[in-house]
């Protein structure tokens, strides 16, 4: 019993005595350890391009990327800074791979996606096949396969990385380690993986099983068709107008097992009705104008993007998004982990 006997300060002295032995009372911290709805610092941010680019570009001649290994800008939330995330769940950052460099090889346990925003002509080698990569083509270096990069065209290559570090942080679980020079053996030819998997066949007695797609590029070209021709056949979703997945084609689900990816078009004009999910996500702008308007009523703001900006969306922030051009957004997200887990869950609104 403490002096004075108050029950604050008789608390206070029994709080530090079960301290003393590594123990903490669960009533204290009970609402917080089991919140009501989601709870997050990260907020929703708009990173511009026009601001962005000449510090990418003034990258390149800071450092080199064979020095730096992967000569990259974090993309980091303003209300998280010096944790490397954009999202609570989701690293992000633009990559700059200048004509001639090679971004060295090596393998980690966190799986990583390329989504291609400025150039043409780089490639990425997963396990020794490469692939080319254009602007607005998803590339996919599952975990802990080979991968380097090089640029052999005469243009600055920038991509997006999404990474999905902070959930292999939360698990410690990171692996990585370099290979012994800077490239993988080129051992298998271009195509081949696009042979096996990609024309909706697969060889009689495959016996692959991963949980990463073996389809580890999903060329522009095609996925914009896809969202074209929908866009004049179907019903556009209130929330979401045209969003396709890129799936596991083995499997019909997602392309990785941690991080769910988005093709989005929403037409000329069009407003999406109020939508809030649990999953984290980070959009790159392809095509078209717009804004993100996030937030509830009066504490709503409007966060304009154009192409080749990003912006990130915390989890159950209420938001919905207009487009003043056609707008084709792609975006990744953690969704897949949190329906692994039962613990996804979406809210619509009326416009
Ligand atoms: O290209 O392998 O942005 O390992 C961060 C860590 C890119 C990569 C990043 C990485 C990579």
């Amino acid at each position: 019993m403490a002096a004075d006997g108050s029950v604050a300060a008789n608390r206070a002295d029994f709080y530090r005595r079960i301290g003393a032995i590594e123990m903490a009372p669960l009533w204290e911290v009970l609402h917080k350890l089991v919140a009501k709805a989601p709870v997050t610092r990260a907020v929703s941010h708009v990173w511009r391009y026009d601001e962005v680019r000449p510090f990418i570009l003034e990258s390149g001649g800071i450092i080199s990327a064979a020095e730096a290994e992967r000569r990259v800008l974090i993309l980091e939330n303003p209300a998280l800074r010096g944790t490397s995330q954009a999202v609570d769940t989701l690293y992000a950052g633009l990559q700059l791979i200048l004509p001639g460099e090679i971004a060295p090889s090596h393998r980690h346990t966190p799986s990583a996606l390329r989504f291609i925003v400025e150039g043409d002509g780089a490639y990425t080698s997963v396990n020794g096949e490469r692939v080319t990569m254009a602007t607005g083509d998803f590339v996919i270096t599952p975990s802990w396969t080979w991968h380097d990069h090089g640029n052999d065209s005469n243009q600055p290559m920038v991509w997006l990385d999404g990474i999905d570090i902070p959930i292999v942080h939360f698990t410690a679980t990171s692996f990585a380690e370099p290979y012994p020079e800077p490239q993988f053996p080129a051992n298998t030819p271009a195509g081949y993986t696009r042979a096996r998997y990609g024309t909706n066949m697969r060889p009689v007695g495959d016996s692959y099983s991963a949980p990463t797609s073996p389809i580890f590029s999903y060329p522009y070209e095609e996925s914009r068709e896809a969202l074209e021709t929908m866009r004049r056949t179907q019903y556009l979703d209130p929330c979401l107008a045209i969003k396709m997945e890129y799936i596991n084609p083995l499997t019909g689900g997602p392309a990785m097992p941690t991080m769910s990816t988005f093709l989005q078009l929403l037409p000329r004009g069009f407003r999406t009705a109020p939508y809030r999910s649990t999953e984290h996500t980070v959009y790159s702008v392809v095509e078209g104008s717009g804004r993100l308007v996030a937030g509830e009523d009066s504490d709503a703001r409007s966060l304009p993007w154009g192409p080749r900006d990003h912006f990130a969306v915390p989890g159950w922030v209420q938001h919905r998004l207009e487009a003043d051009d056609d707008a084709v957004l792609f975006s990744f997200s953690d969704r897949t982990m949190q329906q692994k887990l039962g613990l996804w869950r979406e809210w619509r609104g009326s416009a």
